[in-house]
């Protein structure tokens, strides 16, 4: 069954719980705000894709999650890192390809993986993160140990037979597994009304067995609640959900992309439907949190990311005694 959230409880968070939801979405957007412009100097090795624009997908999602559970994540892959507690210096680093990075500098933005966090990695192949949770839920159920893992994916993603064989088989499993499905539109240049062939990608839950629910993915608040409900119902073993979170991606498919596909979506996104205006707009309105808190997470949030781009800068990269190190893992 197919369902969309029209309704969301901003009354069960704690002021301090929306202010880390607030700081994890300025986080996101402000490393990848700098990371653009840092891009274009020409000092960042490799491809970037940010994730601006999609912030309360990955903040909504992992505010639910804590040490047992793990995610796997995409080519797009900051938002996801940070929302589920990795380093933002050692992110910042990778992405410079410093020695103090989170992969020591050998993986780079579409690499960036923190096992200690649950984070099982950005990921270069489209499609990848869904089979990689199933072996992770499944162990988890085997376990006992209430774990919950996630696949974040796009649209395009959602396009690939990985995803479909992992959506079967985490409800032949009754796995605690949630896929969440971050449309924005489009896969590289091409418009999902071209390549995704149902309206909604929710709407393919139904073909395995699992309840589908489609969100406003500019509102954390309408996020958090959906996907409360699928870790509630993975954790005590009601099986796996979709959930289809809509919303743009603020920036183009990957640094440098000149986006001829698209006009006017962005500022009009930017202007009327922000998640972190939106956020702001609604804590304070109803008096939930006090604006100066706000912005003084605003001024913290700036100087980490301040001084992350200086360290990450300054630390060294790493050398050709580094070139054996990591390259296989020793069980
Ligand atoms: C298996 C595979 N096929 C194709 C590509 C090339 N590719 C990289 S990103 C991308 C588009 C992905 O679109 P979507 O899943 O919607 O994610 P988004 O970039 O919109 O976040 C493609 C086709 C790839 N990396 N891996
Ligand atoms: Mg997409």
């Amino acid at each position: 069954m197919t369902g969309t959230v029209t309704t969301a409880t901003v009354q069960e968070l704690t002021p301090d719980q929306l202010l880390d939801a607030y700081r994890v979405m300025r986080t996101i957007r402000d490393f990848e705000e700098r990371v653009h412009k840092e891009f274009a100097t020409g000092e960042i090795p490799g491809f970037v894709h940010l994730y601006a624009g999609e912030e309360a997908s990955a903040t909504g999602v992992c505010a639910h999650l804590d040490q047992r559970d793990t995610i796997a994540s995409t080519h797009r892959g900051h938002g996801h890192c940070i929302a589920k507690g990795v380093d933002v210096k050692a992110m910042m680093a990778e992405i410079y390809g410093r020695i103090t990075g989170s992969c020591q500098g050998k993986g780079g933005s579409m690499h960036i993986a923190d096992l200690s966090k649950g984070m099982l990695g950005a990921n270069g192949i489209v499609g990848g993160g869904p089979p990689l949770i199933c072996g992770r839920a499944l162990a988890s159920k085997y376990k006992g140990d209430g774990g919950v893992a996630v696949a974040f994916f796009g649209d395009g993603a959602s396009n690939q037979g990985t995803t479909f064989e992992s959506m079967n088989l985490a409800t032949v499993w009754n796995l605690p597994a949630i896929f969440v499905a971050e449309n924005n539109g489009y896969a590289e240049a091409t418009s999902s009304t071209w390549s995704v062939a149902s309206d909604n990608i929710a709407d393919r839950a139904a073909a395995f067995g699992m309840p589908g629910v489609i969100v406003d993915g500019f509102d954390f608040f309408a996020v958090h609640e959906a996907a409360g409900e699928a870790v509630a119902r993975a954790r005590q073993g009601g099986g796996p959900t979709l959930i289809e979170v809509k919303f743009t991606r603020y920036f183009g498919h990957f640094e440098g992309d000149q986006q001829l596909y698209r006009a006017g979506e962005v500022a009009d996104a930017r202007e009327r439907l922000d998640c972190l205006k939106r956020f702001r707009a609604r804590v304070t309105e109803q008096a939930l949190v006090p604006v100066d808190r706000l912005d003084a997470v605003d001024a913290e949030v700036a100087k980490l990311i301040e001084d992350s781009v200086a360290e990450a800068k300054a630390a060294p990269k790493p050398g050709a005694e580094d070139l054996l190190t990591d390259v296989y893992v020793s069980y």
